[in-house]
């Protein structure tokens, strides 16, 4: 049984709110204000994430949806598994094991163009509001970038990841286009109940609208695992879909807990405005996923010597 969420913020009377007492309302909101994702993105929300660089949404996935893209996770996993696929259009699947021993999906890239259901789900027309805020000409990048990136953290002996150290996401876009990416926000839909005490996404709030330079190097990407004085955890229930601004340093904290009660699953979706260019079979890794690749890898042959020696 999961617990039920503290009611998302009452916004309305607040729908014709002018962007001034918008701003000066989303200054006296707690960190932790959830927020409900109606057809337009509010005054307030759009207020809150200029300020804080992020937004909450209130279970936008309903407990059978969930249910339903965890299966379909589930289905891909074992096709890859048996086909020992180890890239997607270039971008590497990252499997470890999960407390029970077995092979497992940490991280894959494309996850929608596997499966159908997905793809139908990520363009259902709740998400309009979220793609106009991205931009009047955003769309939903499912062949291109990383695609629809599905995450599953576990703290267990053989588990590639227990965590994601410190890292912004605008480092991936400079590889990929070369030049630091303007605003850019990143969608994820959250499928477990994660308090603050588990490892749960951690971000600095504000952080967005650092310079170029502090982006790039404030903290060491990917390796810098310290907390921060002003870091804010943000806690989720299954459903939940999250907006970060990629220029924000964040990370996933390593859950307290072991094997399964130490679970966490999320999948982010890319709104793309850049000109299109979708990946395919022939496509290529690039340096910066060469790279992680390596490093990824090299802890998995650890692993497994590790495990064959045990
Ligand atoms: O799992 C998450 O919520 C965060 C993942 C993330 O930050 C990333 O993949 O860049
Ligand atoms: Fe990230």
């Amino acid at each position: 049984m999961t617990d039920l969420p503290p009611p998302a913020y009452d916004e309305s009377e607040l729908f014709e709110l002018a962007p001034s007492a918008a701003e000066a309302l989303a200054a006296e909101l707690p960190y932790s204000v959830r927020f409900t994702l109606r057809g337009e993105i509010t005054p307030l929300q759009q207020a809150f994430l200029d300020r804080t660089g992020y937004l909450v949404f209130d279970r936008v996935a309903s407990t059978e949806e969930v249910d339903t893209i965890l299966a379909e996770v589930e289905r891909v996993e074992a096709k890859l598994i048996e086909e020992e696929t180890r890239t997607l259009f270039g971008v590497p699947i990252w499997f470890g094991r999960n407390p029970d021993g077995k092979r497992w999906l940490q991280r894959m890239g494309f996850t929608s163009v596997l499966s159908e259901y997905l793809s139908g789900f990520v363009k259902h027309d709740r998400f309009e509001p979220v793609r106009r805020l991205i931009g009047d000409d955003a769309r939903i990048g499912e062949r291109e970038k990383d695609g629809v990136v599905f995450n599953r953290y576990v703290n267990a002996e053989g588990s590639l990841r227990p965590n994601l150290a410190w890292h912004t996401d605008a480092l991936r876009d400079v590889f990929y286009n070369r030049r630091m990416p303007g605003p850019m926000l990143n969608v994820g839909l959250h499928f477990d109940r994660i308090t603050p005490q588990d490892g749960c996404l951690i971000v600095l709030p504000g952080m967005h609208t650092q310079s170029a330079w502090s982006t790039l190097f404030s903290k060491i990407h990917f390796v810098t695992d310290k907390p921060d004085p002003n870091e804010v955890k943000v806690e989720t229930w299954p459903g939940d879909l999250t907006v970060h601004d990629g220029r924000m340093w964040h990370r996933v904290q390593t859950s307290p807990h072991t094997g399964w009660k130490s679970l966490r699953r999320s999948m982010y979706v890319p709104y793309v405005v850049d000109a299109y260019a979708p990946k395919d079979e022939h496509t290529k890794t690039n340096l910066y996923m060469r790279l992680f690749d390596w490093i990824i890898r090299r802890k998995t042959r650890r692993m497994e010597k590790w495990l064959l020696a045990g």
